[in-house]
């Protein structure tokens, strides 16, 4: 049998699910998850390898109307999915009104191939609201397949893994087939130290935080106190000086619960003993700074 493979690309609002979906359906937890928005800002490839198949899914920044440069690479982002996709996935979740959506609907009726477009968190609803909202969702894209879901409870996800395997074009593998990411470990273990701004921190901070990994050591089993440890340093980054000082917090204690989350986060993350150091810097305004965006690897 030929072998199949494909771009399976999920676009939607913010903290609708699509990062959870991903995980969902690789089964295991590669990117961040938050109750916050915006908590995705790449495009990040999820490698599913079967021994007849590749499904390379693609988790994209929530789509917004972008305030700032920073916004504006997000989008550019969402937009190179829609470029690319052999499947698209529309992200809704339920309670999300259509007429209110124009700039997802907007984006998916531009796009040519099959679309499916899921109504996630379907555990927050009754039989009746999800009934109306699976019909009104039909009406706004008639072009696609409209299903329910909760990506975080595990309902239709087996479903809807097995449907965009059968979707999947006659291809050679794009990745080799014990890759699951295009992104390095570096790049996660800087994810879940912002995951941790995330859900340490409140209102504009996590926003203006960038987290950059700066060394990634191995240490050899020869080593004594170290012994088989990762020892990890990054940067986090903020605007303002006045945010520097919030990241610290009182005599240190802030920075010290953040690490100690981040330290136990990556831990399991990697499966091996962490030694985590952070240094807080300022880098005025880099969100709104293309040159600077660039040098943080946004595109
Ligand atoms: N109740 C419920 N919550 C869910 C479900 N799926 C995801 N969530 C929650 O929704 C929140 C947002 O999930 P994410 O996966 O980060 O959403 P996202 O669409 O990737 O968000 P951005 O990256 O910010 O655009 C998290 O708190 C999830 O736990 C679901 O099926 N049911
Ligand atoms: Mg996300």
């Amino acid at each position: 049998m030929a072998h199949k493979a494909g771009y399976v690309n999920i676009i939607g609002e913010p903290n609708t699910g699509k990062s959870t979906l991903l995980n969902a359906l690789l089964g295991e937890q590669l990117v961040i998850v938050n109750p916050k928005a915006q908590t995705t800002r790449h495009r990040i490839l999820g490698i599913l390898n079967g021994e007849e198949h590749q499904l390379v899914i693609s988790d994209t920044p929530g789509i917004l109307d972008p305030k700032y440069k920073l916004h504006e690479s997000m989008m550019r982002e969402v937009d190179a999915a829609l470029q690319d996709a052999d499947v698209l996935l529309v992200m809704t979740e339920l309670g999300q009104r259509p007429e209110n959506s124009d700039a997802v609907l907007d984006r998916a009726k531009r796009f040519e191939g099959p679309i499916i477009l899921l109504v996630n968190k379907m555990d927050k609803g009754d039989q009746a609201a999800l009934g109306e909202a699976l019909a009104s969702w039909k009406v706004a894209l008639p072009q696609a397949e409209v299903a329910p879901l909760s990506a975080l409870h595990g309902f239709n996800v087996d479903e809807l893994r097995s449907k965009l395997i059968s979707l999947l074009p006659e291809h050679e593998p794009y990745f080799p087939k014990d890759e699951m990411s295009d992104r390095d470990t570096r790049f996660f273990v800087s994810e879940i130290i912002r995951e941790q701004v995330l859900a340490h921190y409140r209102q504009e901070l996590p926003y203006s935080t960038q987290v950059v990994v700066t060394s990634f050591v191995e240490e050899p089993d020869l080593h004594e106190k170290k012994a088989g440890m990762v020892s990890i340093e990054a940067d986090v980054i903020v605007m303002r000086e006045s945010q520097k000082g919030i990241i610290i917090g009182p005599g240190g204690s802030a920075l010290r619960t953040l690490g100690t989350g981040a330290r136990k986060a990556i831990e399991k993350w990697l499966g091996r003993k962490v030694f985590l150091r952070f240094h807080v810097k300022v880098d005025p305004d880099w969100r709104s700074d293309n040159t600077k965006l660039k040098r943080y690897g946004y595109r």
